[in-house]
């Protein structure tokens, strides 16, 4: 049956996981949730992903979401390439900067990008932009600051 991928292409957390499918040549088949008109809200969709959101990937009836855990699961079925490291230092350094990712950046680019796509000008937040953009500066230094060594 092989690997299928419910995404948007917009989604950054769905872009995650087709650069895992590119770098590790996994076959996959792509089905694009119309979040522009909420399908992503409804059924058939929820009773795949509960909480609404995109990715969600099945393989052979196997389903899940949380976009972490589906990178996780492709690494443990289909090691080669390895996109972490092998050891477990530079592994627990992959997981402090996908959570920190998670935590403090992604909200945030949603709030720059999303209204620029989306939005005439004058439906923008431009306050809210505006922290959004020093909060993502003030991250993305920490994060560089903290990057891997480039032996990992
Ligand atoms: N923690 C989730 C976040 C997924 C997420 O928030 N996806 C966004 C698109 S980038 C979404 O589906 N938003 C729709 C909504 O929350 O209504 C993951 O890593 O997969």
């Amino acid at each position: 049956m092989g690997i299928k991928l419910h995404y948007h292409p917009l989604s950054t957390y769905s872009r995650r996981v087709l650069i895992a499918f590119a770098e590790k040549q996994i076959p996959h088949e792509l089905i694009v949730v119309d979040m522009a008109a909420r399908r992503h809200r409804e059924q058939p969709y929820l009773s795949l992903n509960p909480y609404g959101r995109v990715p969600t990937l099945e393989e052979d009836g196997f389903v899940l979401f949380e976009s972490t855990a589906i990178l996780n699961y492709l690494e443990a079925t289909r090691s080669t390439p390895p996109l972490v490291p092998a050891d477990a230092r530079g592994r627990a350094l992959v997981d402090m900067h996908m959570k920190l990712c998670d935590l403090l950046l992604t909200r945030h680019a949603g709030t720059i990008v999303f209204p620029k796509r989306l939005l005439p000008k004058e439906k923008w937040n431009r306050a809210q932009r505006r922290r959004s953009r020093s909060t993502w500066r003030y991250s993305t230094s920490i994060l560089s600051a903290t990057a891997l060594p480039p032996d990992n």
